[in-house]
């Protein structure tokens, strides 16, 4: 009851916090070379899905290219999943083995 409903009274400020909310774990989505599917393919499909521009979709190709792998981004544990997928289904879609994995982030 704060001192204005009661005169007279005072309000003693809680000693202790409220438990923290834990913030939701993060995936990696993961971009994996391949031998077949064209380089501008790969970075037309990080362009549309996961809204790199087109010097940051360049370079996560090659990169991915040239060491096998590249993380793209992370994102919620859902947002990762249905990107990977929308991802690896638009490669799918155009006759490429192009692939998009996630990975919990540690
Ligand atoms: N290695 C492919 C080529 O030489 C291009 C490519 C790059 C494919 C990155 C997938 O994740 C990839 N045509």
């Amino acid at each position: 009851m704060s001192p204005i409903d009661n005169p007279g009274t005072t309000t003693k400020p809680k000693t202790k916090p409220k438990t923290k909310i834990a913030r939701p774990p993060l995936w990696k989505v993961i971009l994996l070379n391949d031998d077949y599917t064209p380089r501008e393919f790969v970075v037309q499909v990080l362009k549309a899905v996961f809204r790199l521009n087109e010097s940051q979709s360049y370079r996560v190709m090659m990169t991915a290219h040239q060491k096998g792998a590249c993380v793209i981004a992370v994102y919620t544990r859902d947002v990762a999943e249905t990107k990977a997928k929308e991802a690896t289904d638009l490669g799918k879609m155009n006759g490429y083995p192009l692939y998009f994995t996630t990975e919990k982030e540690e």
